[in-house]
């Protein structure tokens, strides 16, 4: 089954245990666990629709997690547990803000916008996605991607 960013996934083991696979990594639920695993959206560098990024910038990327129905990004996200880079799985959050929380998409729900340091999360030239992973406070895991364009460094 493959799923859009925005979709959520509601999966009922009925008996036994089963291997589900979410962006590259797997989890065994058993019988009888119900979960339910979030793709977000997320938007990087809100406000720039091309998303470029200089690979060997030694700044910070913003990159807003978009609030929907059921999820208030402010309020239920793991903000320690957030990792974001050109696999997902980078080290890279240098701090999410805390105050002055943005609607960045305009649909009347505050989003949250965190700060990762660009030289951790390894972007190279020809990339173009960056995925942003963690869990809610509930532990419930959570995927983004969103296109990035690499500036070429030249020279
Ligand atoms: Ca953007
Ligand atoms: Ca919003």
């Amino acid at each position: 089954m493959q799923v859009t960013p925005t979709n959520t996934v509601e999966v009922t083991v009925v008996s036994g245990t089963t291997t589900l696979s979410i962006a590259g990594h797997t989890t065994t639920l058993s019988a009888g666990q119900v979960q339910t695993f979030g793709s977000v959206a997320i938007d990087i560098k809100p406000g720039s629709a091309t998303n470029s990024i200089h690979p060997r910038s030694q700044g910070k990327i913003p990159v807003a997690i978009l609030s929907h129905a059921t999820l208030d990004a402010p309020t239920q996200v793991d903000r320690a547990s957030l990792t974001f880079g050109r696999t997902g799985d980078e080290q890279s959050l240098a701090f999410c803000d805390q105050d002055g929380l943005e609607d960045v998409n305009g649909d009347g729900r505050l989003d949250l916008v965190c700060h990762f340091h660009t030289p951790a999360a390894g972007f190279r030239a020809g990339d173009t996605q960056g995925m942003l992973k963690g869990q809610t406070s509930t532990g419930v895991p959570l995927t983004g991607l969103d296109a990035v364009r690499i500036v070429p460094v030249g020279r």
